[in-house]
């Protein structure tokens, strides 16, 4: 109701963050591709196994002066998983402590998401590729609401035999097969690539690599290296493509890391692999290795470079509008532009533990960041600090679970913005 829309407006109003001049619209105009890597989490970056450098591709984009490159990006997922990233990467609205809003709320909830945004405000068309079937998370519906032009999903692609993983077609046919339609696409344009195959239990075929595996004695942390590894020449092959076809001059191309591969109970196994003892692993370590890629490449501008600034998934959408020249001021989106002076350095997970810069919190404990130790006797100051935070953080994930609890955006439309009307989209008869 109107007390709920109020708050909601009154704490997005508040926590505002007006965009870095030096930033605001440096790559207005330009097609964005956006490239989601499934499971993929920081530590992969740099990292050797047996000798042998397991990204090398995203690891010169990560060094290229012409990336931005976060080191301190954290996902902020829940049980949604991946439909988790996508929701907040293009609505900057949180998911749920439960479930996932793609499935639960994704095909009857008003959305102000990304692809709308783009259109309306800049004249971009929009698409997303994906390998696995629409129906997969409720996407067919969601991308209705959310305003994408065109869905590619399984059934555009052949997904025969050997071609597949269980998520789907494999990442380097995904990015083959989708370049006629890509290429089909009035630009600017906003796309975005699902990748499927660094997906638990990592499976790949004898003819996809033969990456050097570690030997953990944990078959999914051996195997993670091995898809990852098939990833990241994935993404080296779709770079070369867009630099032979000359899309590359004329795009930026994000790359994330949706949420962790290794889960907590597989970190024991990790820990060695990235100098670290099992025995001692404990909660800070596993808050901390939930760092993923956040990278904004911008062909032709050389001012990049790794940005330590602490943010995470909800902070995306702030980010790239401002990246484009576009103003996000009275939308509803809870993060705040990464490069802004006023951005909100508290990275809430979804169960409402958070990181800082300085600080590490999960439940009831205080670590350091600077050492991992575990704070026993905090300052009255540090506690005040730290309950503050807190505070905002929970506060700010309860409103966002009421705006999507409550549909609240059906009730309110930013000024400039048109209601995106779903039945204005049909990805099959595009296609016939
Ligand atoms: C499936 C893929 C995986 O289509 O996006 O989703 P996840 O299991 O990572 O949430
Ligand atoms: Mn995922």
């Amino acid at each position: 109701d109107s007390a709920d829309l109020d708050s909601v407006l009154n704490f997005i109003n508040q926590h505002y963050a007006a965009p870095n001049p030096k930033m605001y619209g440096i790559a207005k105009g330009k097609n964005v591709i956006v490239i989601h890597l499934e499971s993929f989490q920081q530590f992969l970056i740099d990292d050797k196994v047996n000798g042998e450098t397991v990204t090398p591709f995203l690891n010169s984009l990560y060094h290229d002066n012409q990336t931005y490159s976060f080191s301190n990006f954290f996902h902020q997922v829940g049980q949604g998983k991946t439909s988790d990233a996508e929701n907040m990467l293009e609505t900057g609205v949180y998911g749920l402590p439960q479930g996932s809003v793609f499935t639960a709320l994704g095909s009857d909830n008003t959305f102000q998401a990304a692809p709308a945004i783009l259109k309306q405000q800049a004249g971009y068309t929009s698409a997303v590729f994906h390998g696995n079937v629409g129906s997969f998370w409720n996407r067919n519906n969601v991308y209705k609401n959310f305003g994408y032009d065109n869905f590619y999903d399984a059934s555009y692609f052949d997904t025969t035999g050997d071609r597949s993983e269980q998520y789907g077609l494999k990442d380097k046919l995904l990015f083959q097969g989708s370049i006629k339609y890509l290429e089909q696409l009035q630009q600017p344009f906003y796309a975005k690539f699902l990748t499927v195959t660094n997906h638990f239990p990592f499976p790949l075929d004898k003819e996809d690599g033969n990456f050097p595996i570690p030997n953990t004695g944990d078959k999914a942390v051996d195997n993670y290296f091995a898809t990852a590894h098939y990833l990241d020449q994935s993404v080296h092959e779709f770079f070369n493509y867009l630099k032979a076809s000359g899309l590359y001059d004329k795009s930026i191309i994000i790359l994330y890391g949706d949420h962790y591969g290794i889960s907590n109970s597989d970190n024991l196994s990790l820990a060695p692999l990235l100098g670290k003892s099992a025995d001692t692993w404990n909660d800070y370590d596993n808050a901390q290795l939930q760092r993923v890629p956040f990278m904004i490449h911008i062909p032709g501008q050389h001012n990049g470079g790794i940005q330590p600034q602490y943010g995470g998934e909800i902070d995306v959408l702030p980010t790239l509008e401002h990246l484009l020249g576009i103003n996000n001021r009275g939308y509803v989106q809870f993060g705040t532009d990464l490069f802004s002076a006023k951005h909100d350095q508290v990275v809430p997970f979804r169960n409402s533990n958070f990181v800082t810069p300085d600080y590490t919190v999960v439940d009831d404990s205080i670590y350091k960041n600077s050492d991992g130790s575990l704070v026993t006797h905090p300052s009255t100051a540090l506690k005040q600090q730290i309950a503050k935070d807190q505070t905002k953080v929970q506060k700010e994930l309860q409103l966002s679970d009421t705006v999507n609890n409550k549909n609240l955006l059906r009730f309110y439309t930013p000024a400039g913005f048109t209601p995106v009307n779903p039945e204005d989209y049909n990805y099959h008869n595009d296609f016939a």
